[in-house]
């Protein structure tokens, strides 16, 4: 039966366990809302690599190179980790290595901790990964990826919409403080995101960097349908 927990940062993943569950990872800005938009433009697939060295590495094997950290793209990667740079036929047919400062170290970490599935969450497939999560009907884990160990607002509101969607749909109990507080959050910001985000860390420290569109762009719900999971260590089209 499908039943909802939510972990607010990577440092508290040991606490849950992810066993045989639909691990869904979170990094709303802007690792996961990438992978699922490179997913969408036609990419074959996305590996979530921690160094950028292992990212260079795959580029002899073919991969399009994709580095961020603190934000910024890392000189002499083909790529940085803007959901834009994956449009216009730039990304179709193509594997990417990525490697981001949070995001795809959490996908990293839980790909052998013997989950059912490890998922990318974003808010441009909210409603389509609910109705996949539903119809699996298996345990969730909402795994916000935050910033470097910290709790982040972002990813918590995409758990709270998440979550609060699944609950909304299927009437499920929640025994999860950490999912509860989630989608209360998601409720006292639902009606403007943007505005309630820009408060936020990450949404000032990317806004510095004049990534306003990427902000923009990843906060917009339901546009896309694709679900995007961990098929053989890559991240493909499920
Ligand atoms: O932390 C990450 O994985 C990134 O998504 C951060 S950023 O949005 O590219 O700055």
């Amino acid at each position: 039966m499908i039943s909802i927990e939510v972990v607010l940062s990577p440092v508290l993943l040991h606490l849950t366990d992810v066993t045989d569950s639909n691990v869904v990872v979170i990094d709303i800005l802007r690792a996961t809302s990438t992978i699922c938009t490179a997913i969408h433009e036609g990419a074959e697939s996305v590996i979530a690599v921690k160094t950028p060295e292992e990212a260079l590495e795959l580029k002899l094997k073919g991969y399009i190179t994709a580095a961020e950290r603190d934000g910024a793209k890392l000189e002499g990667f083909d790529m940085g980790n803007s959901p834009f740079e994956c449009m216009n036929g730039a990304v179709k047919g193509k594997r990417i290595a990525l490697t981001t400062t949070n995001g795809t170290k959490c996908i990293e970490a839980v790909s052998h901790a013997g989950a059912r599935n490890v998922l990318s969450g974003s808010f441009l497939n909210l409603e389509s990964l609910s109705d996949w999560l539903i119809n699996d009907n298996q345990r969730v884990v909402l795994f916000c990826a935050g910033w470097k160990d910290s709790f982040n607002l972002e990813d918590t509101l995409f758990a709270g919409a998440l979550g609060g969607l699944i609950h909304q749909k299927t009437g499920c109990l929640i025994d999860c403080d950490a999912a509860l507080m989630s989608i209360d959050l998601y409720e006292c910001a639902r009606v403007d995101l943007a505005s309630y985000l820009k408060k936020s860390s990450h949404y000032k420290r990317l806004s510095h960097l004049h990534h306003e569109e990427d902000l923009k762009y990843c906060l917009q719900h339901s546009v896309i349908h694709e679900i995007t999971g961990l098929r053989d260590g890559e991240m493909k089209k499920i």
